[in-house]
């Protein structure tokens, strides 16, 4: 409490245990699975080569999901830190849960389900796309996210060149953006590093703890479970990131 009030410099590094109280499955929890392909046989650009038709599905049905979800306590209060000066917030979440909560400053470590790049790199710059195709939109009709329902049932395609466009995240085996990474790093230099509902075995966002903790950084996570992190913190929180985080908030 007194580390989260006195620090000058915070960083949050947020995983989709965050999300997973506005509905969204996390990656490798039990609702996580789809048609039970792990996603790690779906997050790769060897998965898109061999079959984009599967992995837009794969996408698609997941964008249906995100759009019925709204930003959960958990994402109200890091929005609310990130207006403090020093406050750093590193999401490798794709929903952008935490943008709509109003986070500033924002980095997207993995990308974002709603940008769509070109598969053939033509050189033509991502682009936002949130219109899910219409049976998709139907059921998501109860949210307040203005959207268009001819995304269609075909793989997206790219406007400049016409070839197979792709979602604009980090698939495994994919550098992640190097402005990304450096403004990361550069956020491990910090008093406080606050590791939330995050497995920590995706790399290189689970070095990051670890590079702050090397760097001088008083370090804790958060999380139902524990985790490879779990030993090398100072502080382990068990708990659900949207009881645990307005509580030290309002502390
Ligand atoms: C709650 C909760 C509640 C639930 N409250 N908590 C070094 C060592 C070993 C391997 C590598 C390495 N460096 C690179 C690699 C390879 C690979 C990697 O890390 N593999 C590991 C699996 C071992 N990394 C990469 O390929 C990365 N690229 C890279 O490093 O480039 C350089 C390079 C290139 C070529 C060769 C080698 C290096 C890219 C990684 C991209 C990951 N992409 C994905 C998909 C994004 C797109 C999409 O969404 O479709 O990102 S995979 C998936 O995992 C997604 C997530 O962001 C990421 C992390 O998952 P996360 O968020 O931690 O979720 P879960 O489900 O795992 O955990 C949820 C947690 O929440 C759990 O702990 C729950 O307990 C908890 N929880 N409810 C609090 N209410
Ligand atoms: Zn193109």
């Amino acid at each position: 409490m007194r580390r989260l009030r006195d620090a000058r410099r915070l960083t949050v590094l947020t995983g989709a245990g965050v999300s997973a109280a506005s509905g969204v499955p996390t990656f490798r929890g039990a609702d996580g699975l789809w048609r039970n392909v792990r996603p790690e046989d779906l997050a790769t650009p060897g998965a898109f080569r061999r079959d984009p038709s599967l992995v837009w599905e794969w996408y698609r049905w997941r964008r249906a999901q995100i759009a019925r979800c709204q930003p959960n306590p958990a994402h109200r209060v890091i929005a609310e830190w990130s207006a403090r000066e020093g406050c750093r917030v590193l999401t490798q979440n794709v929903d952008d849960l935490h943008l709509r909560a109003g986070t500033r400053g924002l980095v997207r470590l993995h990308g974002s389900i709603w940008e769509l790049k070109c598969w053939d790199e033509c050189g033509h710059p991502a682009w936002r796309d949130e219109r899910l195709s219409p049976d998709e939109a139907d059921q998501s009709s109860d949210t307040d996210r203005p959207r268009e329902t001819e995304f269609g049932r075909s793989c997206p395609r790219c406007p400049a060149c016409g070839g197979l466009a792709r979602p604009a995240v980090v698939w495994f085996g994919e550098s992640l953006a190097a402005a990304d990474v450096e403004a990361a790093l550069t956020a491990c230099d910090c008093d406080l590093f606050l590791t939330i509902g995050t497995s920590a075995i995706v790399h290189p966002a689970a070095g990051f703890v670890h590079e702050a903790a090397r760097r001088g950084a008083f370090t804790a996570e958060i999380n139902l479970d524990l985790t490879p992190a779990s030993s090398a913190v100072d502080l382990v929180i068990q708990g659900a990131a949207e009881d645990v985080l307005p509580t030290l908030a309002s502390a």
